[in-house]
């Protein structure tokens, strides 16, 4: 397991390569260019740039995330091949400098929902992300941006914005003739021409789940199950066109099984990274994200490492995903520098107890 940690950049994350280095077993980051909007070119020299500064810290860039699939391509308009020509160019600069992993998504309109981002954990007075889905209904997603106008209550959706309203009400209204099949034919069209680019410079492509792992406002989405990533790993049979397991936007929905989602993917050799964390059932689609801990919410991290140990390669990455915000940092939702850390060290102390057992020591 190769332990990693999310950052940001200098210009836009508090936590510093100094910090992220000092954690126990941290061997190096899963970057990204949060300035870069979906469709850009992610330059040599701003790639090279960023990577400079991680190697010199001490540590290792070979996963990149959020390198984000354009709307045009996801709705399949004539516009996706030039998006397509960019994203193809993002890929090779990427495995120039060294990147073997592109963590992605094919998430229509919105990323990743959460309805609070700091709701206070009563037990000990930390708080999470959290989400209950009672708080969206009746809204639409275009309300859901104008509500954050008026009165933001924590409500966040990544990439919208309020200024880009009317460019969201456009696109949803394009969603209404897309279905789960169409978008999959628009999917596989992306792979088509990304997968043979990425097997010819070393890099694997791995699509990161739905967050929540359902479909919300009424929009398709492909990636929240066991059977939803069969299909996508199909669209174009590859080891390239891989999966990044998180497991707790997967583990949101209780139905899915993360063990044995592991177990299944990795023995096909279709995980290329997983992000780990825990997550807490308050109730029907109503959740909020826990310390690392199996005790502390409702994932088996125990089982979940394992399944890892038992069927990816032991050199995969790793990363703890999500941590609560504790001891007073202030910070990134979500992206702390505590809780985060704490989660690597309780991963990789249960990964030595599950080495040191399979070798008899
Ligand atoms: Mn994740």
């Amino acid at each position: 397991m190769k332990m990693t940690f999310r950052w940001y950049g200098k210009n836009s994350d508090p936590v510093s390569l100094k910090q992220i280095r000092q954690i126990p077993g941290m061997t190096g980051v899963m970057g990204f260019l949060d300035y870069k909007p979906a469709g850009e070119v992610w330059t040599k020299e701003e790639i090279g740039a960023y990577v400079k500064d991680i190697k010199e810290a001490g540590l290792e860039c070979e996963v990149i995330e959020s390198v984000n699939v354009h709307e045009d391509i996801k709705m399949g308009l004539p516009t996706r091949d030039k998006y397509i020509d960019a994203y193809i160019e993002t890929i090779r600069n990427l495995a120039e400098v060294g990147v073997k992993v592109i963590i992605y998504n094919f998430m229509p309109v919105l990323d990743w929902l959460r309805t609070d981002l700091a709701r206070e954990i009563p037990e000990d007075g930390s708080n999470s992300l959290y989400y209950d889905d009672a708080e969206l209904q009746g809204l639409t997603a275009v309300q859901l941006v104008e509500n954050t106008l008026k009165d933001s209550k924590g409500f966040s959706m990544p990439g919208w914005e309020p200024e880009r309203l009317a460019e969201l009400k456009v696109t949803m209204k394009r969603y209404e003739e897309i279905d789960e099949d169409k978008l999959a034919e628009n999917y596989k069209y992306f792979l088509d021409a990304v997968i043979p680019v990425c097997e010819e410079v070393g890099v694997k492509m791995a699509c990161h789940p739905d967050d929540p792992a359902w479909p919300i406002f009424g929009l398709p989405r492909l990636a929240h199950d066991q059977a939803g990533f069969d299909r996508i790993v199909k669209l174009h049979d590859s080891p390239a066109n891989a999966i990044c397991l998180c497991t707790g936007s997967l583990g949101s929905n209780p139905e899915n099984d993360i063990p044995s989602i592991i177990r299944h993917f990795g023995e096909m050799d279709r995980i290329a990274a997983l992000h780990i964390r825990n997550v807490k059932f308050l109730g029907y689609r109503k959740f909020r994200e826990a310390s690392h801990l199996s005790s502390d919410g409702s994932l088996d991290m125990y089982a979940i490492v394992k399944a890892v140990y038992d069927t990816c390669p032991h050199d995969i990455y790793v990363r703890p995903d999500h941590g609560r915000m504790i001891w007073d940092e202030q910070g990134r939702p979500g992206y702390g520098l505590y809780d985060r850390a704490l989660g690597a060290t309780y991963l990789n102390g249960l990964w030595e107890a599950i080495d040191k057992n399979a070798k008899g020591e």
